[in-house]
């Protein structure tokens, strides 16, 4: 059913807290996480705690929590005062565009120039 944890989901484990994750902020619907490979000095992924598989679904079935997921990347950026200089948020959607995990999740990226367009 959708939003559901999933079994073989890794950040459906980082939710539960089976997998360890250094984690920057957490509400009732979303956790932020920074990234295990960081592509910029600040690299934090935001989730909705319910599972869905990319951010379009995400958004068809549940609104306010796609707006909860986009707000904390705001506060995750104003946390590590991004707000001044720029920062990216990307939805990888679809392995073609670079989506290795199939639980939505925001890419806030910063701290750093950012070419456009991305590679
Ligand atoms: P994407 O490629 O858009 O699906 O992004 C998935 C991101 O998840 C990627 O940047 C690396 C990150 N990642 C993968 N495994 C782990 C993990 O176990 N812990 C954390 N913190 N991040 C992970």
């Amino acid at each position: 059913m959708a939003g559901e944890p999933q079994a073989d989901c890794l950040f459906c484990k980082i939710v539960s807290g089976e997998v360890p994750a250094t984690v920057v902020r957490e509400t009732d619907t979303t956790v932020a996480f920074r990234d295990i490979n960081p592509q910029a000095p600040t690299h934090v992924l935001v989730i909705p705690k319910a599972h869905h598989p990319d951010a379009a679904s995400l958004a068809a079935a549940d609104p306010q929590v796609t707006a909860d997921v986009l707000r904390e990347a705001g506060a995750v950026a104003a946390d590590e005062k991004l707000d001044e200089t720029g920062y990216r948020v990307v939805f990888n959607t679809g392995s073609g565009a670079g989506q290795t995990v199939f639980h939505a999740h925001a890419h806030v990226l910063g701290g750093r120039g950012l070419n456009w367009p991305p590679g």
